[in-house]
């Protein structure tokens, strides 16, 4: 293809994206952003043979659509059709399934060297990663394990946006920076590679050569020169948007034989006015938009992130020592709001959860109260430093959880259904799971006056339903229905309070009397639900996380413990990896529907 025709390619495939994701919804954004990095990419290697890995995942649908599924981007995340993120299922030329952050520098790590291990080293392995996902720990690990001395054939691509949602920030977001603002450098390079393109055998001694003319003057404007001192080949800063430019680096990086980073400078949402004039986050993720505003076509209902987002936001103005921190999340954790109010006790750790989670232990030990807000599914990658840097240490940190229970189009590895399970062997640990938004706050308020042990609050994505009042509260547990007789006891686990409220509804009508409680805390669960378990004949706990070892477990284990006698029945999600769907799609598979429930149930006393 000749220039002309590449850059129309580019164009058509921008206009693809924006018409395909404003229907379906997803990652905008991001691949607006890749479009030219990854026909560049895909030209100069040969997927399968050469291995192209995505960090986290989300910016692959161009590489989806230049291999072979452009037909499919109507289904979209949704139930069917093409996954988010890479899917080994779809397709050959995926290999990570992702969308956990910082993990594609390891498996590029482990899969080069699997392949030098079995004599297949002359398939290349390239790994695309954001300056996002370059400030995970793991990331780091990771190059300090890609040794400089290997021949092995590993190509890093950095596609520096200076964002994650948000701008990048931190030591490594200043060290890019530095590099690229370095505009001599950035020219002189382009001399150095034009005149290695003219050269006819381009190896590594001649690579060397550059490498040292280039070294000279990285001293002299990047004195930093970090990536070279930690023993990597750089190539960079490369304009990510220049096809040829990025084609002809990419092709010295694949000749040289040992690990090389390629720094290319992006745009986020690159081509379309709407993603671009969005200061905070660039369409990072967008619903069902109007391709030509890109306005929401759907106003959304208060979710319960702004319920969270305006409690934190009260209590951070009533007491000083509350401190916000999030991973590189501020918008959509709902921290945008406090950040704002406090700007000095909001910390953004960058794509750090493991960090994020042992650097609160310090400063609770320092005087002050940390809230961690995570989505659930990132809490899964700190669960040591929840355990053994935060527990152990009877440190005061609240974690909040957002995104708890069956998220949806995220697929799999989004789907917040661990964290009970995970949290219900924390010793000291405090978890509370409210119903409505008056529950959230409530919880909260109570997690962040906890100074001697870890407590958190978790609650599901979306709309926040009105306000459930209880009919009566006993011992911290809230009755939400009480009903005549003591056939069947319904135990709700936070949001899930409005679903068994309609199951007792639709079982009256058919004769089944069904009582429903929300222990408000489900740990440690409330004396009051397992003292009520004894007096009804069937005990059913409705949740939406894993069943195995989540909160039905622990109350039989409970139950055991004090001799209580009971049948108990546990609905919640099995112990399989769920694939991308609309949630309501989700639970209707599970059978976690009220009227699906109510079968159950009537089966269960029949
Ligand atoms: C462990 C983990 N934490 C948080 C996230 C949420 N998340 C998804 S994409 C993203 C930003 C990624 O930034 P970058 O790697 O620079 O990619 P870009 O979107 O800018 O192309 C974040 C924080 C995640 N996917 N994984």
């Amino acid at each position: 293809m000749i220039p002309a025709e590449l850059n129309q390619l580019a164009s058509d495939i921008r206009e693809f994206l924006i018409e395909k994701v404003s229907r379906t919804g997803g990652h905008l954004g991001p691949n607006l952003g890749v479009v030219e990095l990854t026909i560049a990419v895909h030209r100069v290697f040969q997927s399968p043979r050469d291995v192209v890995l995505f960090d986290t995942g989300h910016q692959s649908y161009v590489h989806k659509i230049l291999t072979g599924r452009a037909d499919q981007f109507d289904l979209l995340r949704q139930r069917d059709g093409i996954s988010g993120y890479p899917n080994r299922r779809e397709s050959e030329h995926d290999v990570i399934e992702n969308s956990h952050a910082s993990t594609a520098l390891s498996w590029a790590d482990g899969v080069s060297r699997g392949f030098s291990l079995t004599g297949q080293s002359q398939r290349h392995v390239v790994a695309v990663v954001g300056d996002g996902a370059l400030t995970g720990g793991m990331s780091w690990e990771a190059l300090n394990n890609l040794s400089p001395e290997s021949d092995r054939n590993l190509v890093i691509v950095v596609n520096d946006n200076e964002r994650s949602y948000s701008p990048t920030i931190g030591g490594l977001a200043t060290y890019l920076t530095t590099l690229r603002a370095s505009k001599e450098y950035v020219r002189i390079v382009g001399r150095g590679e034009r005149m290695l393109h003219n050269t006819p055998v381009v190896g590594k001694y001649i690579y060397g050569t550059l490498h040292g003319m280039k070294k000279g003057i990285k001293d002299m404007v990047a004195p930093q020169g970090m990536f070279e001192d930690l023993g990597f080949k750089y190539l960079g800063p490369i304009d990510g948007h220049d096809i040829a430019a990025m084609e002809k680096t990419l092709q010295m990086a694949k000749e040289f034989g040992a690990p090389v980073i390629v720094h290319a400078i992006t745009e986020k949402g690159r081509g379309y006015t709407p993603a671009i004039e969005d200061i905070a986050e660039k369409f990072h993720a967008v619903g069902i938009v109007d391709p030509a505003t890109g306005k929401p076509l759907k106003a959304s209902a208060p979710s319960w992130t702004n319920v969270f987002s305006e409690e934190i936001t009260q209590i951070g103005r009533e007491n000083s020592k509350v401190v916000a921190i999030t991973a590189a999340m501020l918008g959509p954790t709902g921290l945008d709001k406090f950040s704002q109010n406090f700007p000095d006790r909001t910390i953004d750790v960058g794509i750090a959860e493991q960090h994020a989670v042992t650097s609160a232990a310090g400063l609770a030990y320092a005087g002050v109260h940390p809230v961690i807000a995570i989505y659930s599914t990132f809490l899964n990658r700190a669960f040591d430093q929840l355990l053994l840097d935060v527990a152990l240490h009877n440190a005061g940190v609240t974690f909040v959880l957002d995104r708890a229970g069956i998220t949806g189009d995220d697929g799999p590895s989004h789907h917040g259904i661990w964290d009970l399970a995970l949290t219900g062997i924390v010793p000291n640990m405090r978890v509370g799971a409210p119903r409505d938004g008056a529950r959230l706050k409530e919880i909260l308020r109570e997690c962040v006056s906890i100074e001697n042990a870890p407590s958190m609050v978790r609650f599901p994505k979306g709309a926040v339903p009105a306000d459930i009042p209880a009919v009566e509260r006993i011992l911290g547990a809230d009755l939400l229905h009480r009903a005549d007789s003591k056939k069947v006891l319904l135990i709700s686990i936070g949001a899930m309070a409005g679903m068994a409220l309609e199951v007792a509804k639709i079982a009256k009508e058919r004769s089944i009397d069904i009582t429903v409680v929300d222990p408000v805390w489900v740990k440690p669960i409330s004396p009051a639900v397992i003292a009520m378990c004894a007096d009804y004949a069937t005990v059913v706990v409705l949740e939406d996380g894993i069943k195995h070892a989540g909160i039905a477990s622990a109350i039989s284990e409970s139950l055991r413990d004090a001799g209580i006698d009971c049948t108990l029945h546990s609905i919640g999600v099995p112990l399989e990896f769920i694939e991308h769907s609309k949630r309501n799609e989700i639970l209707e598979d599970l059978e976690i529907t009220p009227a699906a429930i109510v079968q159950q149930i009537a089966g269960w006393i029949s």
